[in-house]
C-alpha cells in the first residue's frame, strides 16, 4: 500500500524521465506504517537474546614462501534475506559477499597487509528494483535500462582516482550500464598507509543513503605486524568489529524508510536525516556477546546513515581508546563515553577482568539529531547491545595482551605542522518559508559544480570549517587525512551567518573577528590522524588536512591527479546524496 502510494505520487509529479526509477521504487513497507507501529516493531524484539555475529574475514593477501604476496578477490552484491532478530521475519536486504550464501549483513572483513596491493573486482547482482524508496529529484544515477546503481568506495584509504569509487563512476548489474566516471571493472588499494580501520561502502550519487541503509557496507582493516605485535594487543578471537547501524523494520521484517519527503513539493521523498527505532550491532537488533575475564579489543563502526552515538558502559568499566579511525593515538587513552559520529570508527580495548559485573551493557545517550534533538536516555535506542562476563575456564589461554603504553608517534599531531595554503569551508542549509529542508551544500556550490579546491599533491592545507546549520556535519575528505587543530565559537553568529548567506565568503565577513568565542579542547582521543571529523554547528573548525603519507611524510606512489578526481563530503548520508558532497582534484606536486 504505501510503496504504491509513493509510486503514484512519484510517477504523477515527474513524468518520462525518472518513470524508470519510480517503477523500480518497490518500497518494501506493507500496511499503513505510522512511527507507533515503528515504535511497537522495534519495541516486541527482547533484547540481548541474539549472540552477535563476527562477519566472515578475507585476507587480502596470501602467504607463499613465508611472505605476504598479492591476491585478486571478487565480491559481489546480492540480495538475500537477513534475519536481523530472532522474532523478526526475515528482512530483504543489498548485502557484500563472496556468494550469495556467504554474504552478510553488514559484509564479510577484509585483512589486507601493509604493503601488499589488493585487486577487488566488486560485482553488482542486485535485481532490477531496489528495495527502498529513491528519489529521482536529487541529483542521482539513473540508469536507462534499470537496475540498481552501485560503486564502492574504500575509506579512509589512499589510492588512484580511478579506484576511488567516484559517485558517478556507478554500475548496474553485469556492468550493463555505467556513470561517465566509471573506469575499470578492478579496483587497486596499494595499503600503502599504517595499519588501522577503514571500511567500503556503496557511493552512488543521490543513493548511499538507501544502499547503505540496505546493507552494502562492510569493514576493513590493514595489518602491519612490525607495528602491531609488539604492542600486544588483545588479538584472533579476542580481537572484534562491532558494526553499530540503526534501521526501522516494518510488521512484515522489511527495512522501513519514510517516502514522503519533508518538503514533497521539492523533493517527493528525500528526507535530511534518517533515524531507525532498532540499534543493531554487526546485524544482530540489540545483540549480546559472552566474553571471558580479559581484555578485548573492540572496533567500533558507526555505519548509521544519520544517528551520532555517545556510548557508555553501564557498569563504568573504561575504554582504551587505542586508535582513531585509521590512525593509532600516540598512547592510549582512557574514557568513560566515546562520541561516534556517522562513518567514525574508535578502536578500543575494554578489560572485563575488572568488571564488577557480570552484565555490562552498552547504553547510548547521543541526542538526534545530534547535538540538540530528543534524547534516547529511557528509550529503545539508548541501549546497543550487552556483554555477558563469564569466568574464565581452566583451557582459556592466559591472557598476555596490554594496554600498552605508548603506540605510534604521529609527530605533527601535536602541532600544526607548516601549511601551504588556508581554506574556509562553509556549511549550508536551504529550507522552505515553513522551515523544512530542501537541501544542503557546501560554500553554496553542487556537487557538479566546477571544481574549487584543487591542493597540491604532498602538501598540507588548514581548512576552515564552518557550520551555519543547526546541525553537526561529519566532515569527510577521500584520499586525504586530517587532524583537528582547533574548534572555536563564533560570536554574533546572526550578523555572520546573514553575510555568508549573502556573499558566501568568510574573509569577506570578518571570520577572524567573528571566531573569537571559546575554544572547545579537542579530545585527546581524536589526536591522530583521521578520516571523519565533527563538525559541530556555529563554530569553526579548524582541521589540517594532509594530501600525503603521514607516517612516513612522502608523497603517495601512484597519480592521484589522475582522473575523475576525488571528492569530499558531508558523512551524514542523507545531506551527502543532496548534495554536500564537492569534488576535490590534486594538482601535481612541483
Ligand atoms: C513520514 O513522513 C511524513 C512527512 O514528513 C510524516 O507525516 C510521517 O509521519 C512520516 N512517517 C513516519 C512513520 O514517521
Ligand atoms: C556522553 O555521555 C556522557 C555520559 O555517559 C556525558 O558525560 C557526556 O557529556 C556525553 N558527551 C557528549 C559529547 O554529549
Ligand atoms: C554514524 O555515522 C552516521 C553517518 O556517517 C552518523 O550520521 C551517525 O550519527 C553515526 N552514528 C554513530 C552511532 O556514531
Ligand atoms: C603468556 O604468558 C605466559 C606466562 O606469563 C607464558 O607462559 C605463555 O607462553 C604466554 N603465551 C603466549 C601465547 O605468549
Ligand atoms: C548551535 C548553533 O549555533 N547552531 C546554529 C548553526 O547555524 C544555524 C544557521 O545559521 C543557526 O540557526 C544555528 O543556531
Ligand atoms: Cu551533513
Amino acid at each position: 500500500m504505501a510503496q504504491n502510494r509513493c509510486r503514484r505520487q512519484l510517477v504523477a509529479v515527474f513524468l518520462a524521465a525518472v518513470a524508470v526509477v519510480a517503477a523500480h521504487n518497490s518500497a518494501a513497507a506493507a500496511a499503513q506504517v505510522t512511527s507507533a507501529v515503528l515504535q511497537m516493531v522495534a519495541g516486541s524484539l527482547q533484547m540481548y537474546v541474539d549472540a552477535l555475529p563476527q562477519m566472515p574475514k578475507i585476507n587480502g593477501y596470501r602467504i607463499h614462501h613465508g611472505k605476504a604476496v598479492p591476491v585478486h578477490l571478487t565480491i559481489g552484491m546480492f540480495q538475500k534475506n537477513w534475519r536481523f532478530h530472532r522474532d523478526l521475519p526475515p528482512t530483504p536486504v543489498f548485502v557484500f559477499g563472496q556468494s550469495p550464501d556467504s554474504a552478510t549483513f553488514p559484509g564479510p572483513t577484509i585483512v589486507a597487509r601493509h604493503g601488499v596491493p589488493l585487486v577487488v573486482t566488486w560485482e553488482n547482482h542486485l535485481p532490477a528494483a531496489h528495495i527502498l524508496p529513491w528519489d529521482p529529484t536529487v541529483h542521482t544515477a539513473i540508469p536507462r535500462k534499470g537496475g540498481v546503481p552501485t560503486v564502492v568506495h574504500l575509506h579512509g584509504s589512499a589510492h588512484p582516482p580511478e579506484s576511488d569509487g567516484n559517485s558517478f563512476a556507478w554500475f548496474t548489474a553485469g556492468f550493463r550500464e555505467r556513470g561517465p566516471a566509471w573506469r575499470h571493472t578492478a579496483y587497486r588499494y596499494p595499503n600503502v598507509q599504517p595499519s588501522g580501520n577503514f571500511w567500503y561502502h556503496d557511493h552512488t550519487v543521490g543513493l548511499t543513503r538507501a544502499n547503505l541503509l540496505a546493507g552494502l557496507l562492510g569493514a576493513y582493516v590493514i595489518e602491519k605486524p612490525e607495528v602491531d605485535t609488539p604492542m600486544d594487543l588483545p588479538y584472533d578471537d579476542d580481537d572484534l568489529h562491532l558494526v553499530i547501524a540503526d534501521r526501522s523494520f516494518n510488521v512484515d521484517g522489511s527495512l522501513y524508510m519514510n517516502c514522503t519527503g519533508v518538503a514533497p513539493n521539492v523533493h517527493p521523498q528525500w528526507r535530511p536525516e534518517y533515524f531507525g527505532e532498532a540499534i543493531t550491532v554487526n546485524g544482530k537488533a540489540w545483540p549480546f556477546l559472552t566474553v571471558h575475564r580479559r581484555r578485548y579489543r573492540l572496533r567500533i563502526l558507526n555505519a548509521s546513515n544519520a544517528r551520532y552515538f555517545n556510548i557508555s558502559l553501564s557498569n563504568g568499566l573504561p575504554f582504551y581508546v587505542v586508535g582513531s579511525d585509521a590512525s593509532y593515538l600516540s598512547a592510549p587513552v582512557a574514557v568513560s563515553s566515546l562520541l561516534i559520529s556517522p562513518a567514525e570508527i574508535f578502536d578500543v580495548v575494554v578489560d572485563f577482568s575488572q568488571s564488577p559485573t557480570t552484565d555490562v551493557e552498552m547504553l547510548n545517550s547521543a541526542p538526534y539529531p545530534f547535538p540538540t534533538g530528543t534524547s534516547p536516555v529511557g528509550n529503545l535506542n539508548g541501549k546497543v547491545m550487552k556483554f555477558v562476563v563469564t569466568p574464565n575456564g581452566p583451557l582459556d589461554p592466559p591472557d598476555n595482551s596490554t594496554v600498552p603504553d605508548h603506540e605510534v608517534p604521529y609527530a605533527s599531531v601535536t602541532a600544526v605542522p607548516p601549511t601551504t595554503n588556508t581554506r574556509y569551508i562553509a556549511f549550508y542549509e536551504y529550507r522552505t518559508p515553513s522551515g523544512q529542508t530542501t537541501h544542503l551544500y557546501i560554500n553554496g556550490l553542487r556537487m557538479e559544480d566546477p571544481v574549487t579546491e584543487t591542493p597540491r599533491s604532498g602538501t598540507t592545507e588548514l581548512w576552515h570549517v564552518i557550520n551555519l546549520t543547526g546541525d553537526d556535519h561529519p566532515l569527510h575528505i577521500h584520499l586525504a587525512t586530517l587532524h583537528l587543530v582547533k574548534v572555536q565559537q563564533l560570536i554574533d553568529l546572526k550578523t555572520f551567518t546573514d553575510c555568508m548567506t549573502t556573499n558566501n565568503d568568510a574573509v569577506k565577513c570578518n571570520v577572524d573577528q567573528h571566531a573569537t568565542g571559546p575554544v572547545v579542547p579537542v579530545p585527546d582521543h581524536e589526536k591522530t590522524w583521521k578520516n571523519v571529523v565533527k563538525v559541530p554547528p556555529g563554530f569553526v573548525t579548524s582541521v589540517v588536512v594532509a594530501f600525503k603519507l603521514v607516517d612516513t611524510d612522502q608523497p603517495y606512489p601512484f597519480d592521484p591527479t589522475a582522473d575523475p578526481g576525488y571528492v569530499y563530503h558531508c558523512h551524514i548520508l542523507d545531506h551527502e546524496d543532496n548534495s554536500m558532497m564537492r569534488p576535490l582534484r590534486l594538482l601535481p606536486s612541483t
